[in-house]
């Protein structure tokens, strides 16, 4: 009896201690998806976005004026010494989307860099994770053994920018629990193959700074100048926060990543403006995940991808190298790539993680550090090494945005081809 009782008080204690929802609420954008198969064409999916809980304001439980973020590395010294502290003093508010560059209107997302405010712009640069049904846990796609399709308007991204979707292994539930209890409905448990350390991990403080790793599939990081496909394996499952030598680049994820960008393979007049796929236009992306035994039960063999563009479906381009033509990401492309991705397990590892189920992620994003050369200039694209300068984009391109639509998964061949939708 007397231990039945302690365990309720603890148990209330732990729930009137732990970090708050705040009382601005959250509204999440819809955007409708489809669920495909090969047997019933595709079917109406309700799903919604969330920004992630960095964009999301966190300040001092009964007084909004009193930042938790306003501190060293990201959160406040004193309301967030410890990971408990901080879930006790802190409460996450509800966010305005279209003041975060995020729109939606029914099958369509449109991501804005820059957002107008007091005559001038500020960067705003969202980045979204789709939401299943409930709104409450992240839409976990299994994609091996399947395809996924969306369309994408890009013509204003120009050098520098990136639009990427891409999938992580991250949470469904976003790592809530009780110094979590916002979870995935708050954008929280972001992770993928760089291992970012940021203020929080699984929506917990981070208070040793810690990487947050996990495998990523880059389905699309591009602009209207120059596309990547790259697949980047981690030794681990699901989020491993990573610390010292595990975090570099000899770690546990494949920084690099097995790539097939066309202009970096010697196909320079495959993508973009008034190319074979046609930046100036609306087009659709098809990425196909084939195992060797054609079930979902195999290991992944290759990663295909085609185009569609005004009703015709381009295939990809066909690159030589090492003497053979290559037009996917298979084995043998991958022993070639000077990355440790074979080493972490390469495309069996990532196999694994579509079969355990990622979480679909929209960003827009730009780089002061690097110009997005490693995408677009060089050997990768044809823009120069300066014009990527975001200082050059924020002043020039204000208005820069990408737009996803019409975005579909299920078995092969079923998001595509002239299926009927209901
Ligand atoms: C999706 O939403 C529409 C309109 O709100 C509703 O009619 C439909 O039943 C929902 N579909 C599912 C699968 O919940
Ligand atoms: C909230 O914090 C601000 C800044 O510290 C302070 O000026 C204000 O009095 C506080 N408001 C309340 C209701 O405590
Ligand atoms: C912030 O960084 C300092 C120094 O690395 C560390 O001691 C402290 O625990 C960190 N605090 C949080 C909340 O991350
Ligand atoms: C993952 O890779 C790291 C760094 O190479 C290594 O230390 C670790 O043992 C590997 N873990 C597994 C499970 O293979
Ligand atoms: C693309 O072609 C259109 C006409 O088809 C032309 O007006 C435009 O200048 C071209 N754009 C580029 C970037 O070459
Ligand atoms: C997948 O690969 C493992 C070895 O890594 C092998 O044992 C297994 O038979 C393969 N599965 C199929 C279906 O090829
Ligand atoms: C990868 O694809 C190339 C080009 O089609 C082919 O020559 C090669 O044999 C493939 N490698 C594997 C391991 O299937
Ligand atoms: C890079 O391209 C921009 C825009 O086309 C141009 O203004 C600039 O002079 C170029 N810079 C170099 C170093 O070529
Ligand atoms: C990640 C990154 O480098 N973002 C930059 C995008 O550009 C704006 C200015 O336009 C910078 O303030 C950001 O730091």
């Amino acid at each position: 009896m007397t231990r039945v009782l302690l365990a309720a008080v603890v148990a209330l204690t732990q729930l009137a201690t732990a970090q708050r929802i705040g009382s601005i609420p959250e509204i999440h954008p819809q955007l409708q998806t489809w669920k495909c198969s090969s047997q019933n064409g595709c079917i109406k999916h309700n799903s919604s976005v969330v920004l992630d809980a960095l964009s999301h304001p966190l300040h001092a439980a009964g007084n909004a004026s009193v930042s938790c973020t306003d501190g060293q590395n990201g959160s406040s010294k004193e309301l967030c010494v410890t990971k408990e502290s901080c879930a006790k003093n802190c409460v996450l508010d509800g966010v305005d989307y279209a003041s975060h560059g995020v729109h939606t209107a029914a099958d369509r997302l449109i991501l804005h860099q820059y957002q107008k405010s007091n005559g001038g712009v500020s960067a705003v640069s969202p980045r979204v994770y789709l939401l299943d049904e409930s709104g409450k846990n992240y839409d976990m796609l299994q994609l091996l053994n399947q395809e996924i399709s969306f369309d994408v308007e890009l013509s204003s991204l120009v050098c520098g920018m990136n639009g990427a979707l891409y999938l992580s292994e991250m949470l469904q539930s976003g790592g809530r629990n009780k110094l979590n209890p916002a979870g995935a409905q708050y954008g929280t448990g972001y992770c993928d193959a760089q291992c970012p350390t940021s203020s929080w991990i699984n929506g917990v403080a981070n208070t040793e700074s810690l990487g947050a790793c996990c495998n990523e599939m880059d389905l699309w990081e591009s602009n209207a100048r120059a596309t990547a496909l790259t697949p980047h394996s981690c030794n681990t499952t699901r989020l491993y926060a990573c610390k010292g030598d595990d975090c570099g680049s000899n770690g546990v994820c494949d920084k690099s990543g097995c790539g097939f960008n066309p202009y970096a393979l010697g196909e320079k007049d495959y993508y973009g403006y008034n190319m074979t796929v046609d930046t100036n236009k609306r087009f659709t992306v098809v990425t196909q995940f084939i195992t060797d035994d054609h079930t979902a039960g195999g290991n992944l063999s290759e990663i295909r991808r085609l185009y569609v563009q005004n009703g015709k479906v381009i295939q990809n381009a066909v690159a030589e190298v090492s003497g053979s033509e290559v037009d996917s990401i298979n084995e043998s492309l991958c022993a070639n790539s000077a990355s440790s991705f074979q080493r972490l397990g390469g495309l069996k590892q990532m196999g694994n993680a579509l079969r355990r189920g990622m979480v679909l992620i929209f960003s827009i994003w730009n780089d002061s550090d690097q110009f997005m050369s490693w995408l677009d200039s060089g050997d990768a694209g044809p823009c120069n090494s300066t014009e990527g300068n975001p200082d050059l984009i924020q002043a020039q391109h204000p208005e820069t945005s990408v737009t996803f639509s019409n975005i579909r998964w299920g078995d092969i061949g079923s998001t595509y081809s002239h299926k009927k939708t209901r």
